[in-house]
This record gives structure tokens, C-alpha cells and sequence, in this order.
């Protein structure tokens, strides 16, 4: 939305502040399972090797390879990255040895590529490129000859042109396509109606369900081969994609094993796209849905956006913004909406878009959208048939309800569960489903803005149809780099909740910024509610297994747009990726993910994987440090959210305002959410609660957002609460100098367009780190009547400097010159 440079105006849009949950396993490296384990000898592990970066905090890089584990996913296959000589046939003008075990190897060998051509950033993790090591390139090429299908139906053709396509690049061989294996190197992909290979192994596929997979190394007609095996012809093309990951990682493929099936049921990506093109926090330029030529132009941005998101297992998307415009019901949009459905089909994507509550009044000619009235249920039930009459696989409906000034059951005195009801019993015929947001807050000032969700819809639990989900934002506040998780996850057994994560950066440094946001989301997924004792995850929560439910679903809010790149950075594709491989799989590492992500985005070679993975590892904790260390939130300037703004103080409503949040005067700083305060401890579930209410127990990365801290009180490091927060602040910036010298490393081992984009934007984040501490610095630091320690840097400029900046002149690539100079680092002295 808008700039603000009057409060007045989106009041709403600020209100988002507050709250924080912890989570007990907060802050968890990413050890433990992968995404993709491995349970041979060597896959290529992808573990990170420690790097010269430095850590400083529990978030940060964590040495050493981890293979393993009993994902959702598993694999077998030995052998590992091929190492040898230099003499790669693309590339190669040099060889480096490497030593780490990112790479598959130590002391391994890996040729860089002596003019790598330039790249935008518009095949995402999809590149396939050439092997440049030459053993697996033999061994590629003898076993991945041809692929062989039946080609029966859209889906399945999409799955083995995928496959022609990825080994073709990956072998730079012609790969051929045939109805029948036609001597070794065949890789055979169907389902038991459309592969005979397939039918023979039915017995196998039943654990599989509607969208796992089974890729095997197999002996087909006495010839060596690799099987893609599905119940679903969606599950084949889940297949493909997990064995063309399994190749971009240059794994071997002896006793080839790759199983998955999906933990949660819908994996969607939710667009805050407008009717006319823009995107609320939407940083990667304007919306892809061109609505003015739909539906008789298809742009093949469609396509190549479902590939992408089939790639990484999503199956949903919720087309609109969920501040609605009721128009995207109408006739007219629906035929465009359907146009888009029938592109995403055969890609296993359904469609699903918001609904304004208020529609039958805006497009329906109602009098009321009181859920009461049969005139208003009738409405939707008509609406409901039409759409299903043009897309017979909708998902369902997306409401976000008296919150922030949209309209909702409230307006009529009816409960939100009133409402989500008269929408379920339209869409239940059908198949389809309400997801009820349970981002709300009353219009009053609250006592503590964060209690709010919890308040309204505790009471609701057992409530709703069946075919209702409540979906809450991954903690009670607003998608800040740092809160708890959200008490709801385990509050409400009788309803399934959906958990909302946000993959656009609103709060976390928007398009420039590094923030890796695996490590965030699997903090959240890990952190235990207690709901029916220990190991209650919210992954377990959201997966349906504690309560029983059979609805699951995770909710990410995109960060695509119309730039080359479609995530307006080049890293900020990692958080499309690993939002997409979590929401499979809420138990993979985010560590092992962002390997991953690196290996086929980058490089293989480990002197690339090794540091670039770290630095996305360290990346989230260091921006926590420069922007809200321990436990503070919502100090973002007004409205954009972009730059620090911890002394507003003047807007509307009082939970508006970063005062309100971190309550810093001369003798401390934070928000008392014990039993002597807010008291929204009460929300969780013991242990976790007591944990969060004792001083003695509560994590320092939770520290603020639970209590009230005198300056001088002593923290775990032995540095009072003054210290700390000026020793954290001056950490984070200097990370992110350790992440530029990372990156600095990698020049010569990648294309030099994203190795410059990427580098430009490093600096920018680390003026912007600078920029943060220094400000905040200024501004706690009069507060308190404190000095900073000597050993850090004085702030640049005075606190009056940064409280009359105005920037951002564009808050969609959001940037602040007059701060771009000088040296950021380092601000803890050596
Ligand atoms: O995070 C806040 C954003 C609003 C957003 C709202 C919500 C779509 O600042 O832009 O509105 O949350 O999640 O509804």
C-alpha cells in the first residue's frame, strides 16, 4: 500500500504490530532432517562447511555435513560428487581445489567456468546446466538416455517434456521420447493406468497416496533404468522434479531410491495482487496476472509459473489480494480466473481467490451481507454454483473479516464463525473450502494488541463446518523478523488452523535484503505448543496429527511479481523455494533446503555451496540484530515498514505506534506480558507459558516481548540490557560485512550479472544494517540516558538525522540515498 506520509491514512495498514510468541525450540539451526535424505553411503552431502563468515548467534552457520533422516522424503543412492580433473567439456578454464563438504566431497576438484554467461534469474532453480565434472557426466550419460511415457494426458506430457528438457541440459545430449525402453538409460515415468513398468509395481505405490512418488534405479526388460513412479499422474510429475533435483545436485545414481509423500495436504501460495496490477508489499514489480488481457491473451508467465511452483510441490493459489475487491467474483473476472485455472491444471495447481464479505452488496444488488439473511446465503450459494460451473476444481475462499477495515460478519452483530459457515455451506457441495483468516483486531485500542486473535477465536473452537479452516499468521503480532509462535497452533482443538507465512520481506528488508526465511519457518514449525504435551509441534499441530484432523494446510504470502528475476532479488528466490519444499515437508532442514537451493541456483561447487549457503544460514539472525534484537517488534517506520522508526509515537491509535511496543523510558525497556501485565503469557500452554512469563527461563531472543527490563539489569552474556542491545546491533551490521567478503569469494565462480546484482544489493543492506543500529542506537540510548560503551562505533549522524529522512520515494523497490555512504563496518571494533 501507499507511503505514509500521513498517519492518518492507513491506519490500518500500521496496526499490525505486536506480539510474540516464543517457541521453545526457537532459534534452531538447521540440523536434523532434510527435505531429501539420503541414506547411502555418499549422496553428496549438503551440509555446510563453517566458513570464514563468523557466527553469532544459534542461528547462524552450523558446521559440518548432515545427510539423513526420516523425512517425508527419502532417498538412497550412492556415490558422490564426481571430483577429478579439470577438464570439464563447457567449462574449465581453471581448476580450484575446494575443501568442505558442501560439495560433496574434501579436497574435491571442481573446474569454474571460464565465462559464464550472464543470467537473470528467470530459470529460477530450473537452470540444468551442463555437468561440468566430468566422471558424472559418463555416468549421467550412460544411464538417462531416453525417457520413455505414454504421454496420456496433460500432466503426464508436462512431467516427461520436463525430464526430456532437464537431461538434456544436464547431459548436453540429445535425450530422445519413446512408448517403450529401447536398450539402457531408459527413465520410465507413469502411473499404473499409463506404464506397464508402473502397473508391475502397484503393490509398492498404495503409502503413496494422490501426490507422493516413487524414482527408483530399476532392471527394465534386462536393462538398466530409472523408474517415476505415481498413483496420480501429479505424483509422476512431483517424481520428475525430485529426480531432476536429485541430478542438479550431481548425486550419484547407483540403488537410485527417492519416496515422498506430502505431510500437509494443501501447500498454496496467497497473492496480495489488485485488480489493477499492483502488489500490497509486493516488491518484485507489478502483478502477473495481466487482467486486462485475460482471459484471451495467455501470458507464458503463466506456465512457467505454475512449473515453477509444481516444481517445489505447491498446489493452491488464492489469485487476490485478501483486502478484496469484490469485482474479481463477477462474471466478467471469472472468465479470466478460469482461463488461469486451466493453465495451472494440468501443473496439479488449483485456484482459489478472497472474497470481499460485502459482495453481494457491491456486485450482488443486496441490501445486506448479513450471513443471517437467506437472500445473502442464496447469493453465494448461485455465485458458488457459477464458479464451480467454470472450474469445476476451484479450491475455495480466502476471508479476511472485520480487520482492518474490511467488512464482515461483525457488521451484522454475527460471530466470525457465522460467516465462514454461510460460505462453507455453498462450497461444501462442491468440494470446496473457506479458509477464515484470524488476523484481526477490534477497533477499540486493546490492552495488549496481541491477545486479540486469541481472544476473538478461542471461544469459536468446535464452531465451524468441517470445511472451514482458521488460518493464523505464524505468530500473534504481524510476520516480524522475530516473534513467537502464535497461540492459536493448539488453541483451538476442535478446528483445523492453516498456518499464514509470509515469503514477501514486508518487515524483513523487502527486496534488497538477504534474510533466508527457512530459518524462520522452521523455527516456527519446531517450536513445541505443549498442546497435547511435549511434541506438539505447530508442524504437528498443522499437519493435523495432534488434534486428528484431516485437513492441513500452509499458507505462504508470495513474493512474485512481474521482474526478470520474479522475486525482485536474486536470493529472495530461496524463500519461494524453501517455502514451497517446507510446506511438503514441515520437518526438512532448512539448512539442508538452502543447500539445496544453492546447489542448483549457483553451483555445485563447493567453494560456492559451502558460503553461500552459510550466508543465507546466518542471514535471518543477523537481520534480527540490526533491526528488533531481543525480542523487540514493530519499530519499523510508518506505513512502509521500511527503515527504523522506534521514537513514532503521534499516529491515531496508541498500538499503532513502536512506542507502544517496546515502552522504553529512562529506567527500561519492553512489554510486560506476564501475569503482572498483559498477562498474554495465559494464551499458551505450560511449559511453554512458563517459560515465557519466568525472566529466568525466557530465551533472550524473546526477552523484550515478553517483559519489562531495567537498562542495567544483567543478561546471560554478563553485559547488562543496554550493553546487549548496543552489542547486538553492531554484531548484525557486521555480518552483513562478513556476508559481502562470503559473497566476494564466489566471483569468479559464477555468472557476473548475478554475482553484481547480488554484491550491489549486500552493500545496500549493509549501509541500510548501519543505518537501523545507528538510529536506534541514537534514539534508546537518549531514552535511557546512556551512553554507548567505548570499543563500538559512534552512530554516524545524529538521532535528528534519521527522524527527518523521508525515504522511500517508490515503497515498491523501497531505497534511502542520503544514507548509502561511508563505511558501514566494522562497528565492534577487532
Ligand atoms: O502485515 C499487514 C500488512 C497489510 C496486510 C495485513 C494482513 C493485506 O501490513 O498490508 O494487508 O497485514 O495480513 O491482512
Amino acid at each position: 500500500m501507499g507511503d505514509g506520509s500521513a498517519r492518518r491514512v492507513r491506519a490500518f495498514e500500521l496496526l499490525q504490530c505486536v506480539a510474540l510468541l516464543i517457541a521453545a525450540s526457537a532459534c534452531s539451526s538447521g540440523s536434523g532432517s532434510a527435505g531429501e535424505t539420503s541414506n547411502a553411503a555418499a549422496g553428496g552431502s549438503v551440509g555446510t562447511t563453517g566458513t570464514s563468515t563468523g557466527t553469532t548467534s544459534s542461528t547462524a552457520t552450523s558446521a559440518g555435513s548432515s545427510a539423513t533422516s526420516s523425512g517425508a522424503e527419502t532417498s538412497t543412492s550412492s556415490g558422490t560428487e564426481g571430483s577429478t580433473s579439470s577438464g570439464g567439456a563447457t567449462t574449465s578454464a581453471a581448476t580450484t581445489t575446494g575443501s568442505g563438504s558442501s560439495g560433496g566431497g574434501s579436497d574435491e576438484t571442481y573446474p569454474y567456468p571460464a565465462n559464464a554467461p550472464d543470467e537473470d534469474g528467470s530459470s529460477l532453480w530450473l537452470r540444468y546446466s551442463e555437468l561440468p565434472i566430468p566422471e558424472r557426466l559418463a555416468e549421467y550419460r550412460a544411464a538417462l538416455t531416453h525417457v520413455v511415457g505414454s504421454g496420456a494426458s496433460p500432466t503426464l506430457q508436462i512431467a516427461e517434456a520436463e525430464l526430456v528438457r532437464g537431461l538434456s541440459g544436464l547431459t548436453g545430449s540429445e535425450i530422445t521420447e519413446s512408448a517403450e525402453a529401447t536398450g539402457a538409460g531408459a527413465v520410465v515415468i507413469g502411473t499404473p493406468e499409463s506404464s506397464s513398468v508402473v502397473a508391475g509395481m502397484a503393490d509398492r505405490l498404495t503409502a503413496l497416496g494422490s501426490e507422493g512418488y516413487l524414482v527408483e534405479a530399476l532392471d527394465v526388460g534386462g536393462q538398466a533404468a530409472i523408474v517415476v513412479a505415481a498413483n496420480t499422474d501429479v505424483g509422476a510429475l512431483y517424481g520428475s522434479f525430485a529426480l531432476l533435483r536429485h541430478l542438479q545436485s550431481h548425486r550419484g545414481l547407483e540403488s537410485l531410491s527417492l519416496t515422498s509423500t506430502p505431510k500437509i495436504k494443501l501447500r498454496l501460495l496467497n497473492h496480495w495482487d489488485n485488480l489493477d496490477g499492483s502488489i500490497e508489499r509486493g516488491y518484485a514489480g507489478r502483478s502477473l496476472w495481466d487482467w486486462g488481457a485475460l482471459p484471451d491473451t495467455l501470458s507464458p508467465r503463466y506456465a512457467e509459473y505454475a512449473r515453477a511452483n509444481a516444481s517445489i510441490g505447491i498446489n493452491g493459489a488464492v489469485l487476490n489480494n485478501v483486502n478484496a475487491d469484490a469485482e474479481i467474483l463477477s462474471g466478467s473476472y471469472l472468465a479470466k480466473v478460469k482461463a488461469l485455472a486451466d493453465v495451472f491444471r494440468p501443473y496439479g495447481i488449483k485456484v482459489y481467490l478472497t472474497a470481499r464479505f460485502s459482495a453481494p452488496i457491491e456486485i450482488g444488488g443486496q441490501s445486506t451481507a448479513d450471513p443471517a439473511d437467506s437472500a445473502v446465503q442464496e447469493w453465494w450459494q448461485q455465485k458458488v454454483e457459477e464458479i464451480y460451473g467454470l472450474i469445476p476444481d476451484f479450491g475455495g475462499l480466502l476471508v479476511k473479516a472485520n480487520s482492518e477495515g474490511q467488512p464482515g460478519p461483525g457488521d451484522y452483530g454475527r460471530t466470525h464463525a457465522e460467516g465462514a459457515n454461510m460460505l462453507a455451506d455453498a462450497l461444501g457441495p462442491f468440494g470446496g473450502i473457506v479458509m477464515w483468516r484470524a488476523f484481526v483486531y477490534s477497533d477499540a485500542t486493546p490492552s495488549d494488541r496481541i491477545r486479540q486473535a486469541y481472544d476473538e477465536f478461542k471461544p469459536l473452537d468446535g464452531q465451524f463446518r468441517e470445511n472451514v479452516m482458521v488460518q493464523a499468521k505464524n505468530g500473534p503480532l504481524d510476520f516480524q523478523p522475530r516473534e513467537p509462535f502464535h497461540p492459536l497452533f493448539g488453541g483451538m482443538p476442535e478446528t483445523p488452523i492453516a498456518l499464514e507465512l509470509q515469503v514477501t520481506k514486508e518487515y524483513l528488508g523487502e527486496d534488497t535484503h538477504l534474510a533466508y526465511l527457512g530459518s524462520l519457518y522452521e523455527e516456527v514449525l519446531a517450536a513445541d505448543t505443549y498442546a497435547d504435551g511435549e511434541g506438539s509441534s505447530v508442524a504437528r499441530v498443522v499437519d493435523g496429527s495432534v488434534y486428528g484432523h484431516a485437513l492441513s494446510a500452509i499458507a505462504g504470502v508470495a513474493n512474485i511479481g512481474s521482474d526478470a528475476n520474479w522475486t525482485g532479488s536474486h536470493m529472495n528466490q530461496a524463500n519461494w523455494y524453501v517455502f514451497g519444499r517446507l510446506a511438503w515437508d514441515p520437518d526438512a532442514s532448512s539448512q539442508e533446503l538452502a543447500a539445496e537451493w544453492v546447489r542448483q541456483t549457483f553451483s555445485n561447487d563447493p567453494l560456492v555451496v559451502g558460503p553461500v549457503t552459510d550466508m543465507l544460514l546466518m542471514s535471518r539472525q543477523a537481520l534480527v540484530d540490526y533491526m528488533t534484537p531481543l525480542g523487540l517488534v514493530h519499530i519499523m517506520a510508518t506505513d512502509h515498514h521500511y527503515g527504523p522508526g522506534p521514537w513514532v509515537d503521534d499516529l491515531d491509535r496508541d498500538d499503532w505506534n513502536p512506542t507502544y511496543y517496546h515502552r522504553a523510558d529512562a529506567d527500561g525497556i519492553g512489554f510486560d506480558r506476564t501475569a503482572s501485565g498483559s498477562n498474554a503469557v495465559e494464551q499458551y500452554f505450560a511449559p511453554a507459558r512458563d517459560m515465557f512469563a519466568s525472566r529466568d527461563s525466557v530465551p533472550d531472543d524473546f526477552l523484550l516481548f515478553f517483559h519489562r527490563v531495567s537498562w542495567q539489569d544483567t543478561l546471560a552474556s554478563g553485559r547488562n540490557l543496554w550493553e546487549e542491545l548496543v552489542y547486538r546491533y553492531s554484531r548484525g551490521v557486521d555480518q552483513v560485512g562478513s556476508m559481502r567478503e562470503a559473497w566476494a569469494g564466489v566471483e569468479q565462480r559464477i555468472d557476473g550479472a548475478r554475482f553484481g546484482e547480488v554484491a550491489e544489493f549486500l552493500q545496500i543492506q549493509h549501509w541500510e544494517a548501519r543505518w537501523w543500529r545507528d538510529a536506534c542506537l541514537q534514539y534508546f540510548g537518549q531514552v535511557a540516558g546512556l551512553e554507548i560503551p567505548s570499543g563500538y562505533a559512534a552512530p554516524a549522524n545524529a538521532l535528528g538525522f534519521y527522524q527527518a529522512l523521508a525515504c522511500p520515494a517508490d515503497a515498491t523497490k523501497p531505497r534511502c540515498d542520503s544514507i548509502y555512504s561511508g563505511e558501514p563496518s566494522p562497528t565492534i571494533l577487532p
